[in-house]
């Protein structure tokens, strides 16, 4: 018995010396220590020692057993460090090895315009206020004054769903929306961004789907001037340089007086170009005074209260602001394109 008990003592010393991975020891404690392993086998013999050898053997196969666990738990540390040592090492960061370049979006040119808009606008107090952009035929033309039959539905071909509904052609059905939901509360001063949807031809300044920003003022004692006022200044920080601006009369079945803001050339600062058609203005929007039909329609007073409205093409002012010759450019997704743009 002791002689099996010391033969297993070295073999597991030679064994445990020899194993080098985290298994292969797992599998060496089964081996000597585990229920049905090698010491428990020779344990069992137990019953067949004399009584008076039983302490001495007894002694002995638990000292092998501990000293056998030592030897285990010290191999298994060195293991787990060494396998660490070995994992930092292949892990380990170059910081000399140069970056990898990560690719960069940019800001689309319509989106760059819309949000310098919102900027200029909100810096002057306007709030941005969304709609539907599929609209009732009432928001997107009755209560904007323009009853069935008018002739100036003619100005906006639409792309009706049902007789009632429509994609809406223009955002001032947002002028409606926002003063009903104040309930004639004043001051009203919001502008609105969002797509819209005419039955337009595309070409070079056509586009069937496109982008308004549309505002709206209304308190007691607004009038024109304000409105030039507030529109000049937007159009010298949107185009960043200084600008003469006039407003020609204009016809919008929902202002009254309607006008047209025309800038001075961007390109030839008047002097008359291709750009300006040799004109030296450029349009870039239309407006006027909220008609007292539909202020009243929307719940305002029209004899305490005066608005003013605006209306005006992103996507037109994208081509004057970066040179695009062509507003398809906008909605083709050409990278190339688009890539000339990464740093608006
Ligand atoms: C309107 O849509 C009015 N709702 C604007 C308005 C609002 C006037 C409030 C008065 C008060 P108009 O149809 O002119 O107006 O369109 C406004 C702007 O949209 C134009 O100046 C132009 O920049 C842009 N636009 C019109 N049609 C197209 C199109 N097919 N493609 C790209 N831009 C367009």
């Amino acid at each position: 018995m002791r002689e099996r008990l010391e033969a297993l003592r070295k073999e597991a010393e030679v064994a445990i010396q020899a194993a080098d991975d985290l298994e292969q020891l797992r599998d060496l404690r089964v081996q000597y220590l585990g229920k049905k392993g090698e010491l428990t086998a020779v344990l069992r013999g137990m019953k067949d020692v004399s009584a008076e050898d039983r302490p001495v053997i007894g002694g002995l196969a638990n000292e092998i057993r501990s000293q056998i666990e030592n030897l285990l738990a010290e191999k298994e540390t060195a293991e787990r460090e060494a396998a660490l040592e070995k994992r930092l090492a292949a892990e380990a960061i170059d910081v000399t090895l140069a970056a990898r370049p990560q690719p960069l979006g940019g800001m689309h040119p319509i989106t760059a315009v819309v949000e310098q808009i919102e900027d200029i606008f909100t810096g002057m107090g306007f709030v941005v206020a969304e709609g539907p952009e599929v609209e009732t035929d009432r928001y997107n033309f009755e209560a904007l004054n323009l009853p069935q039959d008018h002739p100036a539905r003619d100005m906006q071909d639409s792309f009706y769903i049902t007789p009632e509904i429509l994609l809406r052609t223009h955002t001032s059905p947002v002028q409606v929306r926002t003063m009903e939901e104040k309930e004639g509360q004043v001051p009203v001063k919001i502008i609105c961004p969002g797509k819209v949807y005419r039955r337009d031809d595309d070409d070079a300044t056509h586009s069937h789907q496109f982008y308004q920003v549309e505002g709206l003022v209304v308190d007691r004692g607004i009038a024109m001037s304000e409105l030039h006022g507030i529109l000049a200044a937007f159009a010298e920080k949107m185009f960043g340089m200084a600008l003469e601006t006039r407003l020609r009369p204009s016809y919008f079945p929902f202002t009254e007086p309607s006008v047209e803001m025309d800038i001075s050339c961007i390109k030839c600062s008047g002097k008359g170009c291709r750009m300006c058609k040799q004109t030296g203005w450029i349009e870039i929007l239309g407006a006027g005074m909220v008609h007292p039909r539909v202020l009243e329609g929307a719940g305002y007073d029209s004899e305490r209260y005066t608005g003013f409205a605006f209306g005006m093409g992103p996507d037109r002012i994208a081509l004057l602001k970066y040179g695009i010759d062509d507003i398809r450019h906008l909605y083709t997704n050409d990278l190339k394109f688009l890539r000339q743009f990464q740093s608006v």
